[in-house]
Formats: structure tokens, C-alpha cells, sequence
């Protein structure tokens, strides 16, 4: 093994002290964003898959600092939020003891794996310099109309004591503790992310990201082209409003159904025959989540309004109405028309309940709009982004209730609202916000009468800190404003983008919002963040993914100090593309050590060796298929060229220095601390990772030279470069001449010889 401990710390320390990695934010002249989502370290620290993305995304940074660009590579990380507070919680510790200790050991191990990264520009949530501004735009969004207050059915994580926002409800499970979410009415804040959700929509097509994560937006925006139709209610002037995409079917319209919370219910109460029946079910109903709900298609339920009928536009008979948790208060106009022998779900419904069917006479589309003054409208299943946690661990809401002078938001000048320390910050149950609890905190004075007032206690969604940092990085240190529009038009939008795929309708969704949102206040010149998206795979142990709890896990911290980072890193990206996953075995690691070991026994003879000034013309082919490999993340096939020129190498008795200089910036990406005290070994000045990438000359590619590998009892015993479709003979000839292949026969007779045209000549002894 080569001293690579040694050598490790030496670089770790000059790259540092020369700020090699620091670009010049403002005169940089072919910028680039080099960025991988913003991770939220736990204080089990990090594990071998996060430093496979982590690495991975270097090893495309530092090519690209070689072609030439100024690469920003910022790390920061999310330390704000429920999933903190949660692990503090359990572990008995207050979250910002349990933040600096994370904090500590997450830099502690970014710090080894030989990152390029811009150490400078560095930025944590819970940082009251990086709040302040998450507050900064709270105040803004709430200027431009885009928060609101609103009491609405939210959903509630009765685990986490907190509502969630919808994209954080997977599945019907909370999206940090897994638990099943329910539903509760509750005055909450909004960001009004569906006034974009058609610019959201639309974006999509010109974007460099994967299909899946795109279709997974379109899906979740959930465009649909429909009417709202009015339905009157016989003997009342209360009328329905329906939404239906398909008006061509209404002939068949037999019923109504109406969600159970819709105020028609209590409009029509006097009306309504058996309304202690109905006003049971409607309770019934919100309890469930919605999941339950829409999973309901298979045991539905519902009550039909007792006395109530409505007339069908088209037909003018009079129908049935219903509530039934099958139709959603969110969706639409919370009401539908019911065709049992179209819809499918409307079919059982009607089944279950005995309810009239009839076969449906279709009309066009359009005519049937026209015939019962239907308005079209587009729907979107999107909806307003809850912003607002009954939670301690956040930023504060910046916003003041004034009994006068009604919601406010707190003065500029005021920012950042400090997170008091509080010590009893368990979530109570209550729907109340810890903060409640401390009088310091939330009293104040009204912004406009200055009278007594109330903060909000409330704090923001973690996703609203992680929704922007990406703007703040170029520009971490500024003061007056959250950012120059010059730096950010100048290092924005991200040009390469790498993270978890898990984040399609979360992260991904709200950090193009914020964006549309500043380029609409002016802030920014441009409306998508991210330029090129692309997903990292998943690193499994023994088949599985990998997890502390279940002792299922590669530590990095057990591995660096016997292998060295360079080893890990390299083998880390030979097991597959990046955006692919595999499996984790030590074996491959010893591999990849023992690749190194070569390369470093080679470069401390190489010095005595100089044949040519120019790079062998073999070696283009290599030139090109790494860089192509590098370029498509497909680091895996690079990284297999590279074992082929090093065999190359071993196989030739002498190395053309040139040859192995090239070598060695093309291995610096993926191994580059051996890299670098290799080439300064070699005379030759720091530091390789600013070299220009080597480059290919496209003629030598089909030129007519191929590599012969010269074999003796099936040993590799030299390569040489020979025309193609050279003749045995000659070939014989040239490679008896190999003095290896001399020495190897010695005064051996060779008994046969085997070979295969153009590739291996092997003389067998
Ligand atoms: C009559 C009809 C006939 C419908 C038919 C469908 C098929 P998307 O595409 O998702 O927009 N719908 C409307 N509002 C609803 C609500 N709040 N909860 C549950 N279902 C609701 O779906 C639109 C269709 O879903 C609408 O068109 C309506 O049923 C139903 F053969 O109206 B349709
Ligand atoms: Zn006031």
C-alpha cells in the first residue's frame, strides 16, 4: 500500500490554504453550478451512499474545472425541521445541541472524502443570518398575495402533532414518521404555488431532467380540461355546481353526490329529513384520511339527503343527492353528477345503493355545454402549499395579529425573528405551536397602532428552507439583501443538478415556485432553477438499503483510515453509472486498493522515463471513452478504460512519460490526492486539477494501429501497437522483438503459437 494517509492530509491542507477551489464569485468568467441537493445530516453521520453521491458529484465538478469552467461546488446543510426535532426529541436533547453535534460530524466526514468544494461559501437553515432571509421571503410572498391565511381540512400527522402540506402526505403516511394522516379543519398558512401551477406545467418540456420525475410533476399538477355545470335543487333557490370533464355524458346523470363537507349540507339543513343521520356521516367523514377516501371505492359509503331533489339541466327529471367520502371537498366544486353507466366508480355506487342506472345516449361535447350553460374551466389538482407547523424547530412565521388592524407582517427592519431557546418545545397536541408558550416571545407591538399585538407562533415548513438556498450560496455573505441579482444572474440557474429521486413532487415542485415567485418580484432575470437534473442511485448492503437503526450499514469512518479516500471514492463509481444503484462489497474495494497501489508503483519509477512529447496515439480511443463516460455520469466505464490503459502500461516495458501524465489527469477526478502527489512527483507544477482535460484527436480514433497484446503460457507480457491486419508472421517477428516477451522465452522453444488477428499473440511453451 502506498502511504496514501500521508498524502491525503498534505493536499487536504494546500487545497485549503490555496483556496483552490474557490472560484472568483464575481469575475469568474465561464461559471458553473455544480450542486447536489441540500442534505439534512443526522448525528449518526454519513454513510457510504451519501459520500457515493457526494464523491460523484465532485468527480463531474472537477472535469468540468478542467475544460475549463469555474466551478462553484458549495456545502451547506438543512438542519431545521421535523425530522431534527423529532431525533432530538427521542435522544433527549434539545435540537440545537443535538444540531451542532450533527453539524460537527457531518463537516468532520465531508472534510475526507477529497470534495472540491467552495469550503467559503458554506450555510446552515438554523443559522439566524440564513433564516433571516427565509423570513424575508415570507414578508415578500405575503406582499405580492402569494401567503394567505385560510381555514380549510388540513391534513394532521397526529404522531408529529403538526399539519403537513399535501406533497408531504405519501401514500396517506406522513412523510417523516410514516404514520397514517388525518384530516382537520384548521385556520392555516398558504403559499398560493397554484397561481404558477400552468407556468409549472409548461416549463417541464423545456427542462433537461429525467421523464419520470417530469411526468411525476404533470401528474401531480394534474391538469384537466372540464365545465361546471348548475344543477338546481327542486323547491329551493339553492342550486349545485358540478365539475365534470365529461358534459357529453350528462343524458345519463341518474344522481348527485356532493362531498360530505360541502355547505350545502348546512344550507339546506331545515330541508333535510333526516339530517341527524347525515350530520353523523359528515362527522364520520373527516376523521377518515383521505386516502381511506379515495381508497373507499371499494367499500363505499354515503347517505342520501332525505327531501332533497335535484333536477338533471338536461333531462329536467328530478334526481336524488347524496353525500358520499368517494367525492373530495378539495377537488373541483366539491360536487358531481353521477352517470353510474359511464364512471366506474359512480357504476358500484349506484349498485350498493340501488340507484336508478340508464343507458347514456352520448351528445357532443361541445353542444352539451351549450345546451345547459355549462362554463369551461381547468381544473388543476394541484393545491396551495401549507406552509405553517405547530412545531419548535424552525423559522417563526414572521407575521403579527393585531385585534385592530388584523395580520401583518413583522417590519424588515426587525428580521431575523429569533427562535428563543426554549426548553419545553414538545409539541403540546393541542394544534397550538410551542412557541405559544413563551409570553416573551410572542408579545409585541402592532406595526401600524402600536398597541399591544401577537406574533405568529407557528413556524415555517422545512421545505421553504431548502426551497432557495441554492440562491444564497454564491452570495453567503451579504448583508443588506438577500442576494445581488448580479451574482445570481451570473452563477444561475444551476447548470448541473444531483439528488434523490424521492423528491419529484416535494424539494423539486416548491424550489421551481420560489424561483417563478423571484424572477416575478423582480428578484431574478431567469424562472427555472435548475438546468440539467439528474437522479444518484441507491447504495444497498447484503441486497438492502442501507440503515443505521438496523445495523445494516458501511460507515465511511471504518474505511478511511485503512484505505484512504482515493480508493473508496474510485470504487464507489466503478460499481455502477451514478444514476444507478448497486451493491456494496468490501472485495471491490480491496480492487480498486490494489489498482491504486499499481499506479502509485508505476509513478515512482516513471521519472526516469521520457520517450516522447507527444501522447501515443492509443491512447485517444481511451481519451474519448472516458471523457464520454464522465460526461453521461456513466463514471463505471471510465473508470474501466482507465484499468485498460494501466494494464497497457504494466505490458510495455517502458512508458512514454507523456502517456502517463495523461493518465493521471484522467484518474484525477476520481483518485485526486494521488493524482496530485503524482504529478508533482513528477516536476510538474500544482495543480493537475487545473490542467485542461486531455484531449482526443478524432483522427487517431479510426486510425489504423491496434493495440496487440503479446502473451507467453497465457501471461501478459507486453503490448505494442501494430498496423491492422498485419500478417502472422510479421507480428511474430515484432513481438519476439519485445524484450520482455525475449527474456519471458529465454532459450525456450515455443510449441505453438495462438492467435487472434489484430488482439493477442500468445506463445506457448
Ligand atoms: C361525470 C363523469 C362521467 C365523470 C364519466 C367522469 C367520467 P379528473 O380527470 O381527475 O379531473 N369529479 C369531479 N369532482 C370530483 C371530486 N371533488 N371528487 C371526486 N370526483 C370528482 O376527474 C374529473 C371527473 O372526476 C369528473 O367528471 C367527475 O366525474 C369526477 F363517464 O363527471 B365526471
Ligand atoms: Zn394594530
Amino acid at each position: 500500500m502506498y502511504p496514501f494517509s500521508k498524502i491525503e492530509k498534505k493536499w487536504t491542507q494546500k487545497w485549503l490554504d490555496t483556496g483552490l477551489y474557490e472560484p472568483d464569485l464575481d469575475k469568474a468568467k465561464k461559471p458553473f453550478y455544480n450542486l447536489m441537493m441540500f442534505p439534512y445530516p443526522s448525528a449518526e453521520g454519513l454513510h457510504i451512499g451519501s459520500v457515493r453521491t457526494f464523491s460523484g458529484v465532485d468527480v463531474y465538478g472537477r472535469f468540468m474545472r478542467m475544460q475549463g469552467h469555474d466551478v462553484l461546488e458549495p456545502i451547506g446543510l438543512d438542519g431545521f425541521g421535523i425530522h431534527s426535532e423529532n431525533y432530538a426529541l427521542k435522544a433527549g436533547k434539545h435540537p440545537s445541541e443535538h444540531a451542532k453535534e450533527s453539524e460537527k460530524n457531518f463537516y468532520r466526514q465531508l472534510g475526507y472524502i477529497g470534495n472540491g468544494f467552495s469550503w467559503k461559501e458554506k450555510l446552515e437553515t438554523y443559522d439566524p443570518d440564513y433564516y433571516k432571509w427565509t423570513q424575508w421571503i415570507f414578508i415578500k410572498m405575503w406582499e405580492k398575495g402569494l401567503a394567505y391565511r385560510a381555514k380549510t381540512s388540513v391534513n394532521w400527522c397526529p404522531s408529529c402533532i403538526t399539519v403537513l402540506a399535501d406533497e408531504q402526505v405519501i401514500n396517506g403516511e406522513c412523510e417523516r414518521c410514516g404514520t397514517a394522516v388525518t384530516k382537520k379543519e384548521l385556520e392555516q398558512w398558504f403559499f398560493r404555488i397554484t397561481k404558477y401551477a400552468d407556468k409549472l406545467l409548461r416549463n417541464l418540456e423545456k427542462l433537461d431532467w429525467p421523464n419520470h420525475i417530469k411526468t411525476a410533476q404533470q401528474n401531480w399538477i394534474g391538469k384537466s380540461e372540464g365545465v361546471e355545470i348548475i344543477f338546481n335543487v327542486k323547491d329551493s333557490n339553492s342550486v349545485v355546481k358540478i365539475f365534470t370533464t365529461r358534459p357529453d355524458t350528462i343524458l345519463g346523470a341518474t344522481y348527485m353526490v356532493l362531498a360530505p363537507e360541502h355547505l350545502l349540507v348546512k344550507e339546506l339543513k331545515n330541508k333535510i329529513t333526516n339530517y341527524k343521520k347525515v350530520d353523523n356521516y359528515v362527522e364520520k367523514a373527516k376523521r377518515k384520511t383521505e386516502n381511506d377516501r379515495i381508497a373507499g371505492g371499494k367499500t363505499k359509503s354515503g347517505v342520501e339527503l332525505g327531501g332533497i331533489k335535484a333536477i338533471n339541466p338536461a333531462t329536467k327529471k328530478e334526481i336524488p343527492v347524496w353525500i358520499a367520502d368517494y367525492v373530495l371537498s378539495s377537488y373541483g366544486t366539491g360536487a358531481i353528477m353521477a352517470v353510474p353507466d359511464q364512471d366506474e366508480r359512480d357504476g358500484a355506487f349506484a349498485n350498493k345503493f340501488k340507484l336508478p342506472i340508464v343507458k347514456t345516449k352520448l351528445i357532443d361535447w361541445d353542444k352539451a355545454v351549450k345546451m345547459v350553460g355549462g362554463k369551461k374551466k381547468t381544473q388543476y389538482h394541484l393545491r396551495d402549499w401549507l406552509i405553517s407547523r405547530q412545531r419548535y424547530w424552525g423559522p417563526p412565521i414572521p407575521m403579527i395579529y393585531c385585534v385592530r388592524c388584523g395580520w401583518q407582517s413583522a417590519p424588515e427592519k426587525d428580521l431575523p425573528i429569533l427562535l428563543p431557546d426554549l426548553r419545553g418545545f414538545r409539541p403540546k397536541g393541542t394544534g397550538e405551536a410551542p412557541l405559544a408558550s413563551s409570553k416573551a416571545f410572542y408579545e409585541t407591538k402592532c406595526p401600524k397602532c402600536h398597541d399591544v399585538a401577537r406574533r405568529e407562533t407557528d413556524v415555517s415548513d422545512t421545505f421553504l428552507d431548502s426551497s432557495w438556498y441554492f440562491f444564497r450560496y454564491p452570495d453567503v455573505n451579504r448583508r443588506e439583501a438577500i442576494f445581488s441579482k448580479q451574482r445570481i444572474n451570473k452563477w444561475l440557474p444551476v447548470d448541473s443538478y444531483i439528488g434523490g429521486v424521492e423528491h419529484a413532487v416535494l424539494h423539486l415542485l416548491y424550489a421551481r415556485f420560489i424561483t417563478m415567485a423571484f424572477k416575478d418580484m423582480q428578484l431574478i432575470n431567469f424562472e427555472e432553477p435548475f438546468t440539467r437534473l439528474r437522479p444518484n442511485g441507491l447504495i444497498t448492503l447484503r441486497g438492502a438499503k442501507m440503515s443505521k437503526s438496523r445495523g445494516n450499514v458501511v460507515d465511511p469512518d471504518d474505511y478511511i483510515g485503512k484505505f484512504g479516500a482515493d480508493a473508496i471514492r474510485l470504487y464507489l463509481q466503478f460499481i455502477s453509472p451514478l444514476y444507478e444503484g448497486g451493491e456494496w462489497r468490501d472485495s471491490g474495494l480491496m480492487g480498486s486498493v490494489r489498482f491504486l497501489g499499481r499506479v502509485w508503483k508505476l509513478g515512482e519509477k516513471m521519472d526516469t522515463f521520457e520517450i516522447s512529447r507527444n501522447v501515443s496515439s492509443w491512447m485517444h480511443k481511451s481519451i474519448k471513452r472516458i471523457t464520454d463516460g464522465i460526461q453521461e455520469l456513466k463514471y463505471n466505464t471510465a473508470i474501466a478504460e482507465l484499468m485498460v490503459i494501466m494494464n497497457t502500461f504494466e505490458g510495455n516495458n517502458q512508458v512514454n512519460k507523456k502517456d502517463f501524465e495523461t493518465f493521471l489527469l484522467l484518474l484525477a477526478p476520481f483518485a485526486p490526492f494521488i493524482t496530485e502527489e503524482l504529478w508533482e512527483k513528477l516536476g510538474n507544477q500544482y495543480s493537475v486539477h487545473n490542467r485542461s482535460w486531455p484531449k482526443y484527436i478524432e483522427k487517431s480514433l479510426a486510425s489504423n494501429q491496434v493495440n496487440l497484446a503479446i502473451q507467453v503460457n497465457g501471461k501478459l507480457r507486453g503490448t505494442v501497437s501494430i498496423a491492422r491486419g498485419l500478417a502472422q508472421k510479421e507480428v511474430e517477428k515484432i513481438a519476439l522483438n519485445e524484450p520482455r516477451v525475449f527474456t519471458a522465452l529465454s532459450n525456450k522453444k515455443h510449441k505453438k503459437i495462438i492467435y487472434v488477428q489484430d488482439r493477442i499473440i500468445n506463445f506457448v511453451v
